[in-house]
């Protein structure tokens, strides 16, 4: 996809929490799509089919809101149920065999912590890229090395594909991310664990300078 395309999409990413009691995915999804959400990732680390229903109606949601949908890991399961794209993990799938099965429309993105990661990543492939963790992050059991705003600038400048900062962004600091080049900022909690989720969701539209979405 045309890297200025990209970079609107990135803008405001919006990712799905399957750790929060009470917010279900759907409901997420039509509050970060009703603020102005520019791209949403489903992402769900214990995944069984049973949940199809549930990525398949998000993915209709986000195709009524004309906003790009893609799914976290899952290759197959984006193919199976029509989704724009896939975001990979560097242990996931390789970009090549993703743009394979997704087809050359499709969009690929991958995560990338550091200076190393991204040197071994296959960026021919991907059309962005995810850097995180920007700061510390909660919401990811996993996380790697927490690599600050500088470590956000040098991911940046040697990526030859947009970045999303990722990791405990909110509408306090994604400024700073975007002035230390990154294109879009990609949250979870910031929203899906905020007291009032639509506030939340309206402060990040408003750092982001994006306009509400209609949703379906
Ligand atoms: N990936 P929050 S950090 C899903 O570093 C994810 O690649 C990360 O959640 C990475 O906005 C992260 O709540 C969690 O901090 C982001």
């Amino acid at each position: 996809m045309n890297p200025d395309d990209i970079r609107d999409l990135l803008r405001f990413y919006f990712i799905t929490d399957d750790g929060v009691d009470g917010f279900s995915v759907m409901d997420q999804v039509r509050v970060a799509l009703s603020a102005g959400a520019t791209m949403v990732q489903y992402r769900n680390k214990s995944f069984s089919l049973d949940a199809f229903d549930e990525v398949a109606a998000v993915c209709r949601l986000c195709r009524s809101a004309r906003v790009p949908f893609v799914v976290n890991d899952n290759v197959l399961l984006a193919g199976a149920v029509g989704a724009d794209g896939v975001h990979l993990g560097q242990d996931d799938a390789p970009p090549r065999l993703a743009r394979r099965v997704m087809g050359p429309r499709a969009i690929v993105g991958v995560s990338v912590s550091s200076m190393a990661e991204l040197a071994h990543t296959d960026l021919a492939c991907c059309d962005y890229i995810g850097a995180g963790p920007t700061f510390p992050t909660g919401t990811k059991a996993d996380a790697k090395a927490v690599h600050g705003l500088s470590g956000l600038r040098d991911i940046v400048n040697r990526s030859v594909v947009p970045v999303a900062a990722i990791g405990g962004i909110g509408p306090e600091n994604a400024l700073d991310c975007f002035s230390h080049g990154a294109a879009g900022v990609a949250v979870i909690s910031c929203i899906t664990r905020a007291g009032d989720p639509v506030a939340a969701a309206a402060a990040m539209a408003a750092v982001c300078g994006v306009s509400a979405g209609e949703v379906g």
